[in-house]
């Protein structure tokens, strides 16, 4: 499938990621590849004003794991956090249904004062990164607010409230991401686009997690219209999701059940290569017919080592030297 176009450009890898799956591939990726080599873009339409805080879940869950200091447990929130604020906010009256511990509050405190500051939310994701010892850009996919909000047979909410406080239970009727269209893609984003040797979509949930980033005027264009080679990592194996909703929202978006033959219809004509599971081998040919490259491999990432494997299957695939 490759023709001459897909000749890798000089420049970095850049992984675009959302919730917990994604954290995972960028963490092999940081792995394989120098700091000057990868861009993580994180979606950001998660992000929610808890107490008056800026809370990026996303950016929190790439930049603890590419720290070493993700809860290994959960996949967010800070390996080994209290919760004594939390505790103490329920007792003053404050809802506490989202688990914010006592070092993930710190965070949020210093990301809040640094935006009233007037610093962008690129830039001071850069900052804290680095403060905690992530050397690899971990960008936002804009610096403007994007919200993504589920119209549900309960009525339109939040993302958090859908996803955490009502357990993704209503069905989901409908996505908005209130803000994209006046959104902007953060300015290392949009030159990442311009100068990447290879695109690669971490296994995030392609409704949740990727389509606000693809959603932001002018993305999805770039990356197609890039001419490097473009990647998904299947988030769905034997048709479940590792994690979240986005099995079920399958059956609502893409009136079918999850397949990672469904993942690749979804992307169809954007990406070039196709990473899928042993488990779904079947589905290659089908998969092949849609013009992707494909690479069935083990995409389970259940330890570090997992996630190395992976990511340099990847970069190998496409032709990055690792
Ligand atoms: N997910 C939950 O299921 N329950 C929580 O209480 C929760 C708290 C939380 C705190 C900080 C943070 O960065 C993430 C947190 N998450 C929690 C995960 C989060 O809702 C999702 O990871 C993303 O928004 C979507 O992947």
């Amino acid at each position: 499938m490759a023709d001459s176009s897909q000749d890798t450009k000089p420049g970095g890898v850049l992984a675009l990621a959302g919730g917990v799956g994604g954290a995972k591939l960028a963490l092999g990726l940081s792995r394989v590849l120098a700091p000057e080599d990868l861009t993580v873009v994180v979606n950001t339409g998660d992000d929610e004003i808890f107490y008056g805080l800026h809370v990026s879940p996303d950016i929190d869950t790439v930049t603890y794991s590419l720290a070493g200091l993700a809860n290994p447990e959960t996949g967010w929130g800070f390996a080994g956090d209290t919760f004594n604020a939390l505790e103490t906010l329920g007792t003053l009256g404050a809802d506490t249904w989202f688990g914010l511990g006592d070092h993930d509050l710190a965070l949020h405190i210093r990301r809040s004062d640094m935006l009233r500051s007037g610093m962008t939310l690129s830039e001071v994701t850069l900052e804290l990164s680095n403060r905690m010892g992530v050397r690899h850009p971990i960008v936002p996919m804009s610096d403007q607010r994007v919200s993504t909000v589920i119209e549900s047979s309960d009525g339109e909410m939040p993302f958090q409230e859908y996803f955490v406080h009502r357990r993704s239970e209503p069905d989901v009727l409908g996505l908005r991401f209130d803000g994209v269209k006046l959104a902007k893609p953060a300015p290392v984003f949009a030159a990442s686009i311009q100068n990447a040797s290879a695109i690669v979509f971490c296994p995030s949930n392609p409704f949740l997690s990727v389509d606000p980033i693809l959603a932001i005027p002018g993305t999805k264009v770039g990356i197609a219209d890039s001419g490097v080679p473009r990647v998904i990592v299947s988030p769905i194996i034997g048709g479940q999701a590792i994690k979240g909703p986005a099995a079920r929202i399958f059956e609502t978006f893409a009136n079918k059940p999850p397949s990672a033959l469904a993942v690749a219809q979804h992307y169809a004509g954007l990406a070039t290569h196709f990473v899928m599971d042993t488990v779904d081998e079947a589905s290659r040919s089908e998969v092949e017919a849609l013009g992707y490259t494909v690479l069935v491999t083990e995409t389970l990432m259940t330890s570090e080592e997992h996630k190395i494997a992976l990511a340099k299957a990847v970069c190998e695939m496409v032709g990055v030297p690792v």
